[in-house]
């Protein structure tokens, strides 16, 4: 019985450091101890040699090592099955993974989509473009005359290795570039990061987003361009706002006008954000100016077009109550970490 204990001891010992990395290996393991010769069958025949009143503790104590051996063969297999080698460095496999911290969606990028995506169910495709651009298309074709104050370097970050590239200062030379390619009608909305040359601050940035949308087909009117923003307003704010339209001026459209809605934080009785108003401006708008469809070959006596243009920024602040335009370019994880479950 002495001896029968320390040889099931031994191949314990033996098993457990039996490593098994391919299938070659793993039948060494079965015909060294699961054979017709293996040690398993060796040591059941040496019952015949234990004192009748040891036999039962005896033949327990080899039924236990013989489901051990063959437990230990089934799991050297399965580790041979999905990864040999993780097996022998004694990682369980069966415990759930380590949980990936989620990622979440920068508030601009929030917003943005919230615009785009209720521009797309009015059938408008998305258009990108370079931010470098030239000076035809930020200003010149959109009907910029050479001294206007908006080129000044005051406003706008020339290139000084090329002094005919500058930031873009609007998404609008997207539009400019879909308008050139030819192909009518054009129904889509150009999101994008755009750059002016301000003083940096909690209400102002020297970059930030924009969506800017522009429908050209024959017969398209005012109304029409009336009745897409009304739908736009209703989807992005609300069915309870008021909205207004102002008369204003762009250079690139003719009539132009911005647009007001019921200020959505104080309802319209007065705040500091309406500044006591009970509105808030969010974008701009107009007739796409003859000169700006003759610039990139299209016939104004054909064609008529609507455009408008929104920033992202001011939006996203109200909505998510940020007061610092700077904290969206900072990349901090206290900041940005508040976003995880935005919609
Ligand atoms: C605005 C406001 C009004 C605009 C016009 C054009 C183009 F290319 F068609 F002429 N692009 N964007 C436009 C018109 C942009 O942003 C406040």
């Amino acid at each position: 019985m002495e001896s029968l204990l320390k040889k099931i001891e031994e191949y314990k010992q033996e098993i457990l450091g039996f490593a098994v990395t391919d299938e070659k290996q793993a039948e060494e393991f079965r015909i060294r101890f699961l054979g017709t010769k293996g040690l398993v069958k060796a040591i059941m025949g040496e019952m015949k040699n234990v004192a009748p009143e040891q036999k039962k503790e005896a033949g327990q104590l080899l039924n236990e090592f013989k489901q051990f051996a063959e437990g230990r063969y089934e799991e050297l297999k399965a580790a041979l099955g999905s990864s040999a080698s993780s097996a022998s460095a004694g990682i369980d496999l069966s415990l759930p993974g380590d949980p990936l911290p989620l990622g979440s969606r920068h508030p601009v990028v929030l917003m943005k989509n919230k615009i785009v995506s209720i521009f797309q169910r009015l059938g408008f495709a998305v258009a990108e473009g370079p931010e470098i651009e030239d000076d035809w298309h930020n200003f010149g074709a959109l009907n910029l005359p050479e001294h206007h104050p908006a080129r000044d370097m005051q406003d706008t970050f020339y290139v000084q290795q090329n002094p005919d590239w500058v930031l873009r200062t609007h998404t609008s030379n997207v539009q400019i570039r879909e308008m050139e390619k030819g192909k009518l009608p054009i129904r889509m909305v150009m999101p994008g990061r755009v750059y002016r040359n301000e003083t940096i601050s909690a209400r102002s940035h020297c970059f930030f987003h924009q969506v800017e949308g522009l429908y050209i087909d024959e017969n398209v009117s005012f109304a029409d361009l009336k009745q897409t923003l009304y739908f736009f307003v209703k989807e992005m704010y609300g069915a309870d706002v008021k909205v207004r339209f102002r008369p204003s001026y762009f250079p690139f459209t003719e009539p132009s006008a911005e647009m007001d809605v019921s200020c959505f934080i104080c309802g319209g009785s007065g705040c500091n954000i309406c500044k006591k108003t009970g509105w808030v401006e969010i974008l701009g708008c107009g007739m796409v100016h003859p000169n700006v469809l003759q610039n990139c070959h299209i016939d104004p006596a054909k064609y008529t077009g609507f455009a408008f243009g929104m920033g992202i920024e001011r939006p996203a602040m109200l909505k998510y109550g940020i007061n610092d335009i700077r904290l969206f370019s900072e990349n901090d994880l206290r900041f940005l970490k508040q976003f995880t479950s935005a919609i």
